[in-house]
């Protein structure tokens, strides 16, 4: 698909994908040696080596990967996992995507490349700008660059025209420096790929305990008595994860999983970090597989309730805590009336879950004290996304199981900075804390009026309501929901500006003037006024700890994404503020002590990062202290989704292979679910293929209809998978295009990327 003659999406694969066996074990040593296969394939073997010594230790370098805390008893040499590796040695490439490669490829040859190849043409050297009408990227100077962008800025007719994107791989610091030059070039249009991700847990959270972040810390799995995994699929997109499910099991604890599909990594796992890891079946990790329906999660919580309600009944004080109930809380009563208006056999069936498995699943909760639930996008990309979460919220309120070794709410985060971002005020509102710590750190008043949120900002991008697009990483076009319109959106800018590491298809579907600003990357030494710096970071955790690369930069033409802040800021404000900003972007102390005195929980920044594994930021629901408006934890009542699909209707799922991190492609496998050598791939009950009158192997366009309007995605093969009738899975990004700009999580805005109805066609080219 092409507008402007661009291709929007990558090319169709010209072999069908290979399928080969599903995996029944996760990890062990063939994910080591996979992931050291990738990093000779792509890098240079023996500088990537060293660089991997250095992955999350105590004087390295933060994972680029995902945000899973670190361990206190880490292993000396080796702490992470086999997507890890891949994640660094995309970044520690020896490829170059120099002046010359731009030269030779105009942007429609570039656009015709896929997503993988895009990826696979190594780190950006230079800034190179897209001059209107041009046909090529051209070589430009960082002066220039930040003159262009100086003079877009200034001649807009309001700050509000312009948006400031930001990708979750960014530091505080340079987020930090960031939020302060948008609001004080005047607007809060800040989204950013939380709003994408896990912005429905961040609006549930604060209203039912207080604060948008978890409350669990990595300890709490080693005194647990059960952790419930819920719209996950931490084998693949939080491998580390899996040594502390490992570990909760061993101490006692038992797994509850929920999910669609019986992702491998959920089910048996082999640490290779230890020797027994490499020996035997490996531990099995889930004890109740919950195999839901896309979106059947209220449901099934609910008929737990239901269950719960009536094992309290017969034995009052077995199963809920009414001491906390009454202290910490309030709607109790209500939440339960509501319940026990339900019908437990209609539940299940909404839940797609055979009443025994929840009878079992509400038995061991009941018989639990300490519960941790975790959940990550099959939770929060619903339109209920913020109901699901509230579902769970309910469900640990009502057993006390917050605030208490080994108990909580632990959403697992994407990016491994995302939180921090939002922390330090990547935000498209401007909460009061932040409006004061601005002013009372850089005495000028920040704007207060909302901004827009990440659909919005492509709303207005479409209207001609803003014109200027500026991400701070990621790769905007291809994240977002609905891919035809976000390109209209970006094509119609008149300058889109992209700090990248590496090229991505943002780069291309452009806005009329477009500049690629390359950066330094998490695993480079980075060096200002001759002193090596350091950044820092927040996990899923709430733990900030720094971050210090140590590889030779891609090209002495990068700089920092602090210095590239500051730069743009100084270019752009000149006089207009009485702040330096180059300044602090000249050795990031300097920014982190103004973040100590604008951002509430940060005092003595400067000395606390430097102590071994960072510090905590405060929590107050982990105290029982739950900042809410009434000060107490609130109960909500839900209403059970309804999916009345039509006769060849099917839910579809968006998800993420083995080989991919969101839109960078590593490889085109995907090795636990059996997948090889490509990617359009729909994975369907076999049941449902035979009824569809159609066999595995096939090839079917996807077809979605929302807002009167029909998207299609072309060319998909047909894979019998372990899946609940109905429902179907795809990857993203290719299959972005069926999900509308309007299918969103009520309140929260997250894409409804985990449930697009489809339907099915012959594909004309098979
Ligand atoms: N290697 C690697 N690591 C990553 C990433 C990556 O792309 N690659 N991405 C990072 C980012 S930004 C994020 S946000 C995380 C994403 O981490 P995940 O959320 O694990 O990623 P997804 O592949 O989207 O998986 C969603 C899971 O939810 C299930 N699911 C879908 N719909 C439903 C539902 O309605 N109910 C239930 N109960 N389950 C459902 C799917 O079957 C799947 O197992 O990973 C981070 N880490
Ligand atoms: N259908 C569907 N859509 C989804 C999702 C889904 O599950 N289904 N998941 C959503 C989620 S959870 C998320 S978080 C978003 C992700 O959305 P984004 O964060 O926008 O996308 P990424 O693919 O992570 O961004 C990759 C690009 O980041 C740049 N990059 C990498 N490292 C660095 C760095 O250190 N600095 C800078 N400046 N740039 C760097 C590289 O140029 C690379 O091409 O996608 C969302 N979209
Ligand atoms: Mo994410």
């Amino acid at each position: 698909m092409k507008k402007n003659d661009i291709r929007i999406i990558t090319p169709i694969e010209e072999k069908a994908p290979t399928l080969g066996e599903i995996s029944d074990v996760a990890a062990g040593p063939k994910a080591v040696a996979i992931s050291l296969q990738q990093v000779g394939k792509y890098s240079d073997v023996q500088g990537c080596t060293t660089t991997l010594l250095k992955l999350n230790q105590k004087d390295g370098f933060d994972c680029p990967g995902c945000a899973w805390p670190d361990p206190e008893d880490r292993s000396a040499v080796a702490e992470y996992c086999e997507n890890g590796v891949k994640a660094v040695a995309e970044e520690a490439t020896t490829r170059r995507a120099t002046p010359a490669f731009f030269a030779k490829h105009s942007i429609k040859e570039l656009a015709e490349m896929s997503d993988f190849e895009l990826g696979k043409s190594g780190r950006l050297t230079h800034p190179m700008l897209l001059k209107a009408g041009g046909t090529h990227y051209e070589e430009t100077s960082w002066e220039e660059a930040f003159e262009i962008i100086a003079n877009k800025l200034n001649s807009l007719s309001s700050p509000n025209e312009a948006i400031f994107y930001t990708s979750g791989r960014t530091s505080n610091e340079a987020a930090f420096l960031y939020q302060l030059f948008v609001r004080a070039y005047g607007t809060n249009n800040l989204p950013d790929c939380s709003n994408m991700c896990h912005e429905a847990t961040g609006v549930a959270l604060s209203e039912t305990v207080g604060i948008g972040k978890g409350t669990v810390k990595l300890e709490d799995f080693y005194v647990t008595d059960l952790v419930i995994c819920m719209g996950q699929n931490p084998g693949t997109n939080h491998p580390r994860m899996l040594s502390a499910l490992q570990k909760a099991k061993r101490k006692g604890a038992k797994i509850i999983t929920v999910n669609p599909l019986p992702e491998v990594g959920l089910m048996r796992f082999k640490n290779p970090q230890e020797v027994r890891g490499w020996i035997g079946k490996g531990t099995k990790l889930t004890d109740l597989f919950v195999p839901v329906t896309i979106n059947g999660d209220v449901a099934f919580l609910k008929a737990i309730m239901l269950l719960l309600i009536e094992k309290e009944a017969e034995n009052p004080g077995s199963v809920f805590d009414h001491d906390f109930i009454n202290e910490y809380s309030e709607g109790f009563e209500e939440m339960i009336a509501d319940v026990k208006k339900h019908d437990f056999e209609e539940l299940c069936i909404a839940a797609g879950v055979a009443a025994i498995k929840v009878r079992k699943a509400a038995a061991m909760i009941a018989e639990s004290k300490r519960i941790i639930i975790c959940w990550a996008m099959g939770i929060t990309q619903h339109k209920n996304g913020v109901e699901n979460i509230r579902e769970i919220a309910n469900l640990l309120l009502a057993k006390g199981s917050i605030g208490l070794p080994g108990a909580g709410l632990c959403p697992v985060r994407g990016h491994s900075n995302v939180q921090g971002d939002r922390t330090v005020g990547i935000w498209e509102h401007l909460t009061p804390d932040l409006e004061a710590g601005i002013k009372r750190t850089f005495n000028f008043q920040p704007p207060t009026q909302s901004g827009y949120n990440a659909v919005n900002a492509v709303k207005a991008m479409h209207k001609g309501k803003a014109s200027f697009f500026f991400g701070m990483g990621g790769n905007f076009l291809s994240a977002m929901s609905d891919t035809e319109y976000t390109a209209e959106a970006l094509q119609q800018c008149d300058m889109t500006i992209q700090v990248s590491t590496k090229l991505n298809r943002t780069h291309l579907v452009s806005g009329k003037t477009a500049l690629i600003l390359p950066c330094l990357g998490r695993t480079e030494t980075d060096i200002q006024e001759d002193k090596e710096q350091f950044i820092s970071v927040e996990n899923s955790m709430g733990i900030v700890h720094s971050s210090r690369g140590h590889r030779e930069p891609a090209s002495e033409a990068l700089l920092s994404e602090p210095m590239i802040v500051a730069r743009m800021a100084k270019a752009v404000l000149a006089d207009k503020m009485d702040i330096d900003w180059v300044w602090y972007a000249s050795d990031y102390d300097r920014i982190r002590g103004a973040i100590s005195t604008a951002i509430t929980g940060f005092e003595d920044y400067n000395n606390r990062v430097r102590r071994e594994g960072g510090f905590y930021l405060p929590n107050g629901p982990r105290e029982r202290n739950f900042t809410t408006k009434s000060g107490k934890a609130g109960f909500t009542i839900n209403a059970v989704p309804e999916h009345d699909l039509e006769e060849g209707n099917y839910k579809m799922m968006t998800i993420r292979s083995h080989d991919q991190y969101n839109t960078t492609i590593y490889d085109l496998n995907d090795r636990y679910r059996g997948i090889h050598n490509g990617r359009r791939v729909v994975f369907m009950n076999a049941e449902d293929i035979k009824k569809e009158g159609l066999k595995q192997g096939d090839f079917v366009d996807l077809v979605s209809f929302y807002d009167e309007k029909e998207r299609v995605a072309p060319h998909f093969m047909i894979v019998a998978y372990d899946i609940p009738l109905r429902c179907t899975a795809t990857y993203f990004p290719e299959a972005n295009m069926l999900v509308s700009i309007n299918s969103k999580a009520d309140r929260a805005d997250t894409p409804a990327s985990k449930l697009v109805v489809i339907t099915m066609r012959r594909s004309e080219k098979s």
